[in-house]
């Protein structure tokens, strides 16, 4: 199939529609739990069964595309060119499994190593944000305002529990300069609250297909993601990203380098 935003756009959300309509359903069915690393690092068999029918849809439609997804059913990608597409079939597993809401699933769309095309659905809200920096950035196909650059103090801010709760790079201090703190539990509902103004920064450890939609939309929202020692992100690694208004970026950069 030729690439296009258009076109692009259009898949991922037609693929994600019907993820959110059979992850609806089959949450009242029984989960089989598993861990992977830890006790706290779920995987379900809704986690397998949503990646393998994502990766089908996008070998169908872009053969010639590599996959970079979270439960193994993608490629083993060593470079972004081309096209590169990003899958976390359920992201906030944890949510998914102990609450039955805010979790999301997302795909991340990369050109040449460029952000191209990013969709999160909100699940149980019913809601997808897609789009990308040369296209718009959409919920539910239409426009969405983009969110005001505001100051650290004037907003509320995510960081990962483990983080906060550990000081981790002064984390403390960007907490005590903000609104306050919030810990959702999944990058794609916060990087929604993100590109709707509810949420000024987001701070966390990510590996790619955490990380690659909300950038694509983050950044085509005039958001910017940084890596926590300002170099260029790597999108084929895990790292620690802050994700934010330019100000509130910026501001925590320096405070997180002069932790020492
Ligand atoms: P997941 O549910 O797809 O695993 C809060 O836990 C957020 O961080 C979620 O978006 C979760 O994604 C992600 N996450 C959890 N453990 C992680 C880890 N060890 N490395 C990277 N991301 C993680
Ligand atoms: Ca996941």
């Amino acid at each position: 199939m030729e690439i296009t935003t258009k076109g692009i756009d259009e898949f991922v959300v037609n693929v994600l529609s019907e993820v959110g309509r059979s992850l609806i359903i089959d949450t009242t069915k029984n989960k089989l739990v598993d861990t992977k690393k830890n006790r706290n690092d779920l995987v379900t068999n809704f986690d397998k069964s949503t990646e393998q029918f994502v990766v089908s849809m996008i070998k169908e439609a872009y053969p010639e595309a590599t996959i970079v997804s979270e439960e193994g059913f993608g490629d083993d990608v060593q470079s972004m060119d081309g096209l590169v597409f990003f899958v976390d079939p359920i992201d906030g597993t944890m949510n998914f499994v102990k609450r039955g809401d805010d979790f999301a699933s997302m795909i991340g769309v990369y050109l040449d190593g460029e952000p191209f095309i990013g969709g999160i659905i909100d699940v149980m809200r019913k809601k997808i944000f897609h789009g990308g920096p040369n296209y718009g950035i959409f919920c539910d196909n239409e426009k969405i305002n983009l969110p005001e650059n505001k100051a650290l103090i004037d907003g509320l801010i995510d960081i990962s529990a483990p983080m906060a709760l550990n000081n981790y790079l002064n984390t403390q201090e960007v907490v005590k300069n903000s609104s306050g703190l919030r810990v959702y539990g999944s990058a794609g509902i916060i990087f929604e609250h993100l590109l709707l103004g509810k949420e000024v920064m987001y701070m966390s450890y990510l590996a790619p297909w955490d990380l690659a939609a909300g950038r694509v939309l983050c950044e085509g929202a005039g958001l910017r993601v940084a890596s926590v020692d300002d170099t260029p992100v790597n999108m084929l690694k895990s790292q620690v990203v802050i994700a934010g208004t330019q100000n509130v970026v910026s501001e925590v950069l320096k405070t997180v380098k002069n932790c020492d």
